[in-house]
């Protein structure tokens, strides 16, 4: 069943090198238990895209364990060197006294708001920033140990902004590949970020730069120009000898993974089970992570709204919305979660019957097999973020609709909007029009209905996970191969130690130095080079 869809792994070059993933999180986590520790590796996600990567170019996977505690156990130590020899994941351990400013601090709640355009929200102090810097440091000196030559650099995401120019300051020659998960906000918004100019300059060590949109892309571009005086085209950036490519290239899923799930007796037996329960109803679904980015509580009111505009369909609809806590450890968390149980036991109070109740809430991570059984049954799926990269779900449903009978209701502002034509577009904050795009989706024409959809699963079938992690390394290839041929001529380093010696041996010295490019990077307005 896995790596389905990996024919369009052909589209790759097949001498991109050895692949090097580097990630904040591996895929394996590391928990103790009561007799030593326990590994788990996670299915599904970047895992799908990058395993079938890994084992065509006999690459290696680094990353956070998640854990940094009791560094010396032993049995710890053996259970990540076996990480290593069975399954290619090369743990870095992070300083307990950094992780917490890195992660929760400048990546979790300084980045991630930012980024998803809520600055109100952003918290930023230094020395959040000085534990994101020495993270980003730890990572280089893994990627560094680790790196041969002719190996390709895959990072990803915002945890490692910093990580393309340290490792091309390290191994000028790297051949580094970086891809933003998340989206990259308005020049106006970036500004906000104290440390700006470092986390662009952090991105430009990169040979390519990959985003979800080319929306993002021009937000990326802009930033530059505004922020560092950097003019660059829709593909790319030349900042002295050296080109670094740009595109937008959005994620994928493994459609065909969602097809085999589905045909598994388990799933039928649960498809069959929701049918019974849900006969003569409507079912919509919505499935996210707990987020202030996924529009939770803008969704329920319009739900609300939905059942107060259209009072027959009280009793005859329900929305199965399953939410996974996460980052409870941050105040605005805590806060959403809190207010999302209000509010479904608002909803539920106030129209439920003791026959029905209009909103059904779980709270818990589902098997495959329950999520896509899910997916088949509901009659819509409401994906309605205020901010998101991408959105995995969006795609995700439509794959478990094979049979084109379902509607997608899918916010604008997430990435995935952008090659989504089809689907319902709505604006998250605009309450009565998402319910009345709510009543569109459950009375659509059967015709139509198909249509969207089957155009929209046709597209998800082309643009998958596997053709994009191929399409990512020969662009990283292609760029850093351009990028070498640029600079084949550079003269040899001279010899360290003839140099001191003739220096200490002459009577008269005379210095010469490069100024820009050398001295200090290369500026688009001379002034700016000082
Ligand atoms: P995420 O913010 O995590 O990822 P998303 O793209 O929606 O968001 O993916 C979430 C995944 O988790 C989906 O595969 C979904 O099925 C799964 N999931 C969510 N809740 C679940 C539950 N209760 N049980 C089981 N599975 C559940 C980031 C960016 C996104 C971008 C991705 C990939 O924020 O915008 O799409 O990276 O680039």
């Amino acid at each position: 069943m896995k790596n389905k869809g990996s024919d369009n792994l052909d589209e790759g070059r097949t001498d991109v090198g050895r692949l090097v993933v580097v990630s904040n999180r591996l895929p394996m986590t590391l928990t103790k238990v009561r007799r030593g520790w326990k590994s788990e590796k996670s299915t599904g996600g970047l895992a799908t895209a990058m395993d079938p990567l890994l084992e065509r170019t006999g690459g290696v996977w680094i990353g956070w364990s998640g854990d940094s505690s009791a560094k010396r156990d032993p049995e710890r130590l053996a259970e990540i060197d076996r990480w290593r020899e069975e399954e290619n994941c090369i743990a870095v351990d992070l300083p307990p006294e950094v992780v917490k400013g890195y992660y929760e601090g400048f990546s979790n709640a300084t980045l991630w708001f930012l980024f998803h355009s809520f600055p109100e929200l952003v918290n930023f102090n230094t020395s959040d920033w000085r534990d994101y810097v020495r993270a980003n440091e730890v990572f280089r000196d893994a990627v560094v140990k680790e790196l041969k030559p002719g190996d390709l650099v895959w990072i990803h995401d915002y945890q490692l902004m910093l990580l393309p120019q340290m490792i091309r300051e390290a191994v000028p020659d790297a051949r580094i590949g970086f891809f933003l998960h998340i989206p990259f906000p308005s020049s106006d918004v970036f500004r906000v970020l104290p440390r700006r100019e470092e986390i662009l300059k952090g991105l430009l060590g990169a040979d390519y730069i990959s985003f979800h949109t080319h929306r993002y892309l021009q937000n990326f571009r802009s930033s530059l120009l505004r922020i560092n005086g950097i003019r660059s085209s829709m593909d790319g950036i030349s900042l002295g000898s050296r080109q670094i490519r740009l595109e937008a290239q959005p994620i994928g899923i493994a459609p065909l993974e969602f097809r085999d799930i589905l045909a598994q007796p388990k799933t039928q037996e649960i498809i069959t089970e929701y049918r019974q329960k849900y006969k003569g109803e409507k079912v919509l679904v919505g499935v996210d992570r707990i987020d202030i980015t996924k529009g939770l509580p803008e969704r329920l009111n319009a739900f609300r709204r939905f059942l107060e505009q259209n009072r027959r369909m009280q009793g005859k609809v329900t929305l199965i919305q399953v939410a996974v806590p996460s980052r409870g450890n941050i105040r605005q968390y805590k806060e959403l979660q809190q207010q999302v149980d209000e509010l479904v036991g608002q909803i539920n109070g106030r129209f439920g019957t003791p026959a029905w109740s209009p909103i059904v809430y779980m709270r818990r991570n589902l098997t495959q097999e329950e999520l896509a059984a899910l997916y088949a049954v509901a009659d819509a799926a409401l994906v309605t973020p205020l901010r998101d990269g991408q959105n995995l779900v969006a795609k995700e449903y439509v794959a478990c609709k094979p049979d084109g009978d379902g509607v997608l209701i899918l916010s604008e502002f997430a990435g995935a909007a952008a090659e989504m034509g089809e689907a319902i577009q709505i604006n998250p904050y605009d309450e009565d029009r998402t319910a009345k795009a709510i009543a569109r989706a459950l009375s659509m024409p059967v015709e139509e209905k198909r249509d969207r959809m089957n155009a929209l699963y046709k597209r998800i079938l082309r643009n998958d996970v596997f053709t994009w992690g191929a399409r990512f390394l020969r662009n990283t290839a292609d760029a850093a191969d351009a990028r070498s041929r640029a600079t084949v001529d550079r003269p040899q380093r001279l010899p360290r130690a003839e140099i001191t010696a003739a220096y200490a041996a002459a009577s008269k010295r005379l210095i010469l130095l490069d100024y820009d490019g050398t001295l200090v990077p290369y500026a688009q307005r001379a002034k700016d080079a000082i």
